[in-house]
């Protein structure tokens, strides 16, 4: 059974992760009203790959005795001026999101909650590949400036994204 310090805390963090799939549809929203189909098109699998992780956490808790309880998700921003602008605030996130899954792994360490830790620790490697693929992204977009042709580019290579829930879940 799992304690109710890291049931509180997984319940936070399952709020965290549902703010952050309205946060990237909030996102895909604002690029394809922009006719940034692609770019729109991978906040799209963002905000699936975020619901993921949300019932990533919320079946753990069940499945250890916990009981999940879902709380009121923010307004997320709207306006995000620039494709510039809306990356850098997904890296800014991502690294948010970071910072709450050690602070987890921290608990569940002190607790000696070794099955915690082991779904912990999928998330701490999958925070790597969240913020370097932000980070990427964030990278090309200032190298690109205002050359509408290279955003096109990247456009339409956003454009390929589709996410496939890994069939793995350990
Ligand atoms: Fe973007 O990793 Fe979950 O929140």
């Amino acid at each position: 059974m799992i304690s109710k310090k890291l049931q509180d805390a997984i319940n936070a963090q399952i709020n965290r992760e549902l703010y952050s799939e309205y946060l990237y549809i909030s996102m895909q929203a604002w690029f394809a009203n922009n006719n940034l189909d692609g770019f729109a098109n991978w906040m799209d699998a963002q905000g699936k790959e975020e619901r993921f992780h949300a019932m990533k956490f919320f079946n753990f808790l069940i499945e250890r005795g916990g009981k999940v309880e879902l709380k009121a998700i923010d307004k997320p921003v709207v306006d995000f001026k620039s494709p510039l602008k809306a990356f850098t605030m997904a890296l800014e996130h991502e690294q948010f999101i970071t910072k709450n899954i050690n602070d987890l792994m921290d608990i569940a360490i002190k607790e000696k909650d070794h099955a915690s830790r082991g779904l912990l620790q999928w998330f701490v490697d999958e925070q790597v590949e969240e913020e370097a693929t932000a980070d990427k992204i964030v990278s090309r977009l200032k190298m690109i400036g205002d050359n509408a042709h290279a955003l096109f580019m990247i456009d339409s290579e956003l454009g390929q994204r589709v996410f496939t829930p890994p069939t793995t879940t350990e």
